[in-house]
């Protein structure tokens, strides 16, 4: 098999882009990767004939072109079938889809209000007042989620399933956010968010976005100015 190639926007500021490139590094598959400045003329140009969404993340491989985050983490775990992305048993997979799935469509205020930043933290900044009832109803949620999957499925390990797999690369990047603003959580939401932080994979990638020397002006303006950028 050749290798999968992902091409990825800037690592500090690409929540997408870091999900499925996790999911990669858990699969264990060899794979090529591409860091691409977002928002240039060129990446533009570039994305408008390389990816069908015209979006980071997307995926090539033996001439297959996929985008969508959810949609490249399920490719992969089909390339890795032993590497455990999902869990073995039905009904925790089942869950862990769900899940996925929700943070893929959801979370629409926490992802406006808080971009990725991975060079930076805000512990003061504030949620503009619009939309800080819904950031918080999402955050409760987003704690609720975590607190329960733990709780039931989370026995053998650190993780929502126990062991570091796809749902946990799905959220990821809400929990660097959760970091980068200091958002309050229960004890147990908390405890997750230790175990991804210290995850070497995502280690990692905090790394590489901490030396890739890339900046886009509008997310150093933070918090002044938050651009929609899930
Ligand atoms: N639904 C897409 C969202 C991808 C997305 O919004 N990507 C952002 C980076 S995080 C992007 O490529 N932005 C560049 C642009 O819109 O030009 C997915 O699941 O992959």
């Amino acid at each position: 098999m050749s290798k999968p190639h992902i091409y990825l926007g800037n690592k500090a500021y690409s929540s997408w882009s870091m999900r499925p490139w996790l999911a990669l590094r858990a699969s264990g598959i060899a794979f090529d990767e591409t860091t691409m400045e977002m928002f240039t003329p060129e990446t533009v140009s570039w994305l408008a004939t390389n990816s069908p969404n015209k979006k980071f993340p997307v995926l090539h491989h033996d001439g297959l072109v996929i985008a969508e985050t959810i949609a490249i983490i399920e490719y992969v775990a089909e390339l890795a079938p032993h590497a455990g992305l999902w869990p073995t048993d039905i009904r925790a997979r089942a869950v862990a889809r769900a899940l996925s799935a929700e943070m893929h469509a959801g979370f629409p205020a926490v992802r406006q209000n808080m971009p990725v930043h991975l060079r930076k933290r805000f512990p003061a900044y504030q949620v503009p007042e619009a939309a800080r009832a819904d950031v918080a109803t999402q955050v409760a949620r987003m704690d609720a989620l975590w607190t329960g999957c733990r709780n039931q499925f989370g026995a053998t390990g650190p993780f929502l399933f126990g062991s570091f797999g796809a749902a946990d690369c799905m959220f990821a990047p809400v929990v660097t956010r959760f970091v980068t603003y200091n958002v309050s959580l229960s004890s147990n939401a908390h405890a997750y968010v230790d175990a991804i932080m210290a995850q070497p994979f995502v280690s990692e990638w905090i790394a590489a976005a901490q030396t890739e020397g890339m900046e886009i002006a509008s997310y150093e303006q933070l918090p002044d100015h938050v651009p929609f950028l899930a």
